[in-house]
């Protein structure tokens, strides 16, 4: 009908949409289309952290997580952690159309996206990845991701070492580890999550990510997690998130989005109710998410910061973007 194809994106990702645009406008279908946007994002390194060269972790290593979710068939491909490939989202689309799994990690998530065909194994960093970290090591070095407690004899924050970079003994203390402040903002977020309507009103979902700037070598943030940064069901509609994702996975913000409007509660309200039930438990916080029903009414929520989502639909001569305040 008239409504349909829409893209949604995080963020004022307006070349992503385009992308997708033109994908869906051409008879694309939805996965394609969310595949092609997410592409765009990490070829134009969008706010230069989504894709390859993007935010480091700990050691300096830019790492992948991608996720792609397909609204009719509820079928999801993932991939975390991955190193040493740069079309995360493409890697994930690979899982989900040639395997019966849903998330592959790590080394061995490069390995089969590489035996698939996608270029590799090329390095993730870039100019500025390696001077955002060096310039973190050199200065001051704020473990982002620890508590204020670690065991004594443990080395805590492992980056916690000498002039010379070597850790000894049992590591050099560590003075000042911050209580967790969220080290989550508007320009390290580091997201693209988007969804799109086809022609057909088939919808899919699809989030790529570094993850969170400086986190601890091994981690995965909810961005391969489905129902947590994106969620679809084709009877109901889809939502998208961005923001801290280690708080976020524990509460599958989009998950509860599209339940909600499952029992009929408008884009809006849902999406605001997603955030405040984080919030209740972790009011520190920094989170948002966009929701869209199946009619095309589309919303987004936010806590602790000011969000904004691109939103394209056939009534628009071009992506239009929403400003979302806490
Ligand atoms: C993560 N959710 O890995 C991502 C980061 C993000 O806005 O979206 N930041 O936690």
């Amino acid at each position: 009908s008239g409504q349909y194809p829409v893209v949604v994106s995080t963020w004022p990702f307006v070349e992503a949409v385009r992308a997708a645009w033109r994908a869906v406008d051409n008879g694309f279908s939805a996965v394609d289309a969310v595949v092609e946007g997410c592409s765009a994002c990490e070829e134009l390194r969008c706010d230069g952290t989504v894709g390859p060269g993007g935010s480091p972790d700990e050691n300096g290593e830019t790492t992948i997580d991608a996720l792609v979710m397909d609204g009719v068939t509820m079928e999801v491909g993932a991939v975390a952690a991955m190193r040493y490939v740069r079309e995360g989202i493409k890697a994930a689309r690979l899982v989900m159309q040639y395997t019966e799994h849903t998330l592959l990690v790590g080394e061995k998530a490069s390995a089969f996206a590489i035996s698939m065909g996608l270029p590799g194994p090329t390095n993730l960093s870039s100019s500025e990845s390696i001077e955002k970290w060096t310039k973190w090591k050199e200065n001051d070095c704020q473990p982002n991701f620890w508590k204020d407690v670690v065991p004594a004899n443990s080395c805590g924050p492992y980056h916690a070492k000498d002039s010379l970079g070597l850790s000894h003994g049992l590591c050099s203390k560590t003075t000042n580890i911050n209580p967790r402040s969220s080290p989550i903002g508007r320009h390290n977020h580091d997201t693209i999550s988007m969804a799109v309507f086809d022609k057909m009103g088939k919808i899919a979902v699809g989030t790529s990510t570094n993850g969170a700037t400086f986190k601890i070598p091994g981690r995965v943030g909810d961005g391969p997690i489905a129902g947590s940064s994106a969620y679809a069901d084709d009877e109901v509609g889809a939502c998208g998130a961005t923001g801290d994702g280690d708080v976020m996975m524990r509460f599958l913000p989009c998950y509860q989005v599209v339940e909600s409007m499952r029992l009929g509660m408008e884009p809006k309200l849902a999406a605001k109710d997603a955030m405040s039930r984080i919030a209740r438990k972790f009011p520190g916080f920094v989170g948002a998410v966009f929701a869209i029903n199946k009619k095309g009414v589309h919303a987004g929520a936010c806590h602790g910061w000011t969000f904004q989502y691109s939103v394209r639909s056939p009534e628009m001569d071009d992506v239009k973007v929403y400003t979302v305040l806490p």
